[in-house]
């Protein structure tokens, strides 16, 4: 490659940077006792690369209070979803046999504890539920709506 050339691959590189930036999205939601995300809404484009940290900031053990975040596609019902998941203790209260029915999954995350999931947005404009399959929360109101579009 010529000196030219190298200086406009780079420059091009550089320049799709803040593009690329933009690209991602990135929310850190936050849960506690009172059985709801910190945040109940999200919005991402289509295709996106979204980022979801799940912090929990309980005080109580893992055993009374821990929580995940589970997105589901449109083909799901939420309430089947979270009815299996109450069979999968062992696995953290996720129901690897519908795992097709999801999009993205943090693990269950304890008091003090956190985790990480980055997926790609669906393609498919609309709204896509997210629930917490730790036993009650669900339908204590753990929940929320991802929107893409
Ligand atoms: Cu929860």
């Amino acid at each position: 490659m010529s000196p030219r050339a190298l200086f406009v691959a780079v420059f091009i590189g550089l320049s799709l940077l803040p593009l690329a930036a933009q690209a991602d999205a990135s929310f850190t939601i936050v849960g506690q006792n009172d059985l709801r995300y910190s945040k109940d809404h999200l919005r991402v484009a289509p295709g996106e690369s979204v980022t979801i940290k799940l912090v929990n900031k309980s005080h109580l053990p893992a055993s009374a209070m821990a929580h995940n975040w589970v997105l589901l596609k449109h083909s799901a019902d939420p309430g089947a979803f979270d009815d299996a998941a109450q069979s999968a203790p062992a696995n953290d209260y996720f129901p690897q046999a519908r795992a097709d029915q999801t999009i993205a999954h943090t693990g269950m995350v304890a008091g003090g504890e956190s985790d990480t999931v980055t997926f790609t947005a669906p393609e498919e404009p609309g709204d896509y539920i997210y629930i917490c399959t730790f036993p009650g929360h669900f339908a204590a109101g753990m929940k929320g709506v991802l929107t893409v579009q």
